[in-house]
């Protein structure tokens, strides 16, 4: 049996209950394959896949919060700090119900490579709590995410640990974990970013995941001799990245026409009104059916099914595993030529590969939302230096980060053979920068 394939049974076997973490692991190893055959006796010799799998620390508690009615509410935190190879622990938090050890191990694995491909110093870690802010009040938001901070402050800071925003986590929940994290360490220092600009938060980090896929989606149209302006598009999900997405993909002249949450989705013919949709979601915290009570060509339809849109760029942007094989033969059915993946995981690997079978230009995670965590990176840097940049300054540096990344994924895949394959080139480049750095640091 092969290296790569003992250690994958090795996974299943010990944490059988782990499915997205299983599956997060597969979807890398199996294209990292060519690297570990070629170097199988140093990889061995110094247990990389073994090491890579298992995180450096995982840390889990209790979150004790008192609601609106006085009643005492109990959920259990987490924080993940996978890999420190290249830089300190560096990676979002995510609050939502559906949150257990395999979504934050998946999430923190697959950040240790995104890390990788940005080229800035930053390990990979992930944290999050079974805690929805979905119909919560600020009081309890509040009250929950100091609770949070009261724990999790003895593992973060600048050279440390540095959370962001993820699901459910935006910049009110960050304001509040870094106003605790301050009260308790006495700091004022990078150790959260995603802050708001007014103190210390960098600007684009709110747009720069969002902006990040759109940047990137126009490098892989460019590859092809084509662009992205005229082109339909469908974004998933209306939250941080959709929204974000949604704006750049406007702005280099794409033509966006459906948008969802996990209750319905929309479809607006002439083009979807950003304003509207930012209005709903990010002031008044309501659900996109209110978007076609605002705009009469708009309609609402309950329930999934968005993928069922025919459009040319598909950009799925809500969460691990939206996209089922059963929607997959849908967008090719109906001419999709471009997939970025905005969202964590959205498709599993046989999906990928049915897409790549089909001629349908695919771009991994960790290498299309990248943009979101480099500007994170970014943050720390003005946090570190005193100082803060304008937005044109920091897009400008994104720009050319997604730009970087384009490079480096393609130039990777091209030299193992399989040009247009990012998956491939994506693993391929972070695994490869991560593990030299595991082996050159010794066995630890
Ligand atoms: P938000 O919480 O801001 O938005 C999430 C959106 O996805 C909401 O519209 C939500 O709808 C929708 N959604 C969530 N689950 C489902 C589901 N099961 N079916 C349909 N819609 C769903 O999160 P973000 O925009 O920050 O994150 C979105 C994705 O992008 C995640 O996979 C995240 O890991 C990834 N990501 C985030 C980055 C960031 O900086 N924030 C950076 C890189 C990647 P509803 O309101 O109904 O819950
Ligand atoms: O998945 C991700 O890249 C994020 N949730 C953002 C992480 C960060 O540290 O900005």
């Amino acid at each position: 049996m092969s290296y790569v394939d003992e250690v994958l049974q090795r996974v299943r076997k010990k944490d059988p209950d782990q499915p997205e973490f299983y599956q997060a692991v597969r979807e890398c190893f199996d294209t990292v394959r060519p690297l570990v055959d070629a170097n199988e006796k140093l990889y061995r010799e110094n247990a990389v896949l073994e090491r890579f799998v298992e995180p450096e620390r995982m840390i889990s508690f209790r979150v004790p919060w008192i609601d609106r009615n006085g009643a005492v509410q109990i959920n259990r935190g987490w924080r993940v700090q996978f890999n420190s190879a290249i830089g300190s622990y560096k990676g979002g938090i995510r609050l939502r119900s559906t949150v257990n050890e395999s979504i934050i191990k998946f999430l923190g694995f697959e950040i240790v490579l995104k890390n990788a491909l940005t080229g800035l110093p930053m390990g990979g870690a992930k944290g999050g709590s079974d805690f929805d802010p979905k119909g919560k009040t600020d009081r309890e938001v509040m009250n929950f995410c100091q609770s949070f901070v009261t724990e999790l402050f003895k593992y973060v800071g600048s050279h440390m640990d540095c959370p962001a925003g993820d699901i459910g986590c935006g910049s009110r929940e960050i304001n509040y974990m870094f106003g605790q994290y301050k009260r308790l360490t006495g700091l004022f220092d990078g150790s959260f970013s995603g802050k708001d600009p007014n103190f210390g938060g960098s600007l684009v980090r709110r747009e720069a995941a969002g902006y990040g896929l759109g940047y990137m989606a126009e490098e892989m149209a460019e590859a092809y001799g084509k662009t992205i302006r005229g082109k339909t598009v469908v974004v998933t999900g209306s939250g941080n990245v959709a929204i974000y997405a949604v704006e750049k993909c406007q702005q280099l002249g794409a033509h966006v026409i459906a948008m969802c949450d996990s209750d319905g989705y929309i479809v607006d013919p002439d083009g979807i009104h950003l304003n509207i949709v930012k209005q709903i979601k990010e002031v008044q915290r309501g659900r996109i059916r209110e978007y076609a009570d605002l705009v009469p060509r708009a309609s609402y339809t309950p329930g999934p099914g968005i993928w069922n849109i025919p459009c040319d760029i598909y950009l799925p942007c809500a969460t691990q595993n939206e996209i089922s094989p059963e929607s997959a033969e849908t967008l090719v059915r109906n001419g999709v030529f471009l997939i970025a993946e905005g969202a964590n995981m959205p498709a599993d690997l046989d999906t990928i590969h049915y897409f790549q079978n089909h001629g349908v230009l695919y771009m991994p995670d960790k290498a299309a939302n990248a943009g979101g965590v480099s500007v994170s990176g970014l943050e720390q840097t003005q946090n570190a230096m005193r100082f803060s940049w304008t937005f044109e300054e920091v897009d400008a540096r994104l720009k050319i980060i997604m730009h970087d990344i384009f490079e480096k994924v393609s130039r990777t895949a091209a030299a193992y053979g399989m040009p247009n394959n990012y998956l491939a080139g994506a693993n391929l480049y972070a695994f490869q920068r991560v593990a030299a750095a595991m082996i050159a640091q010794g066995i630890v």
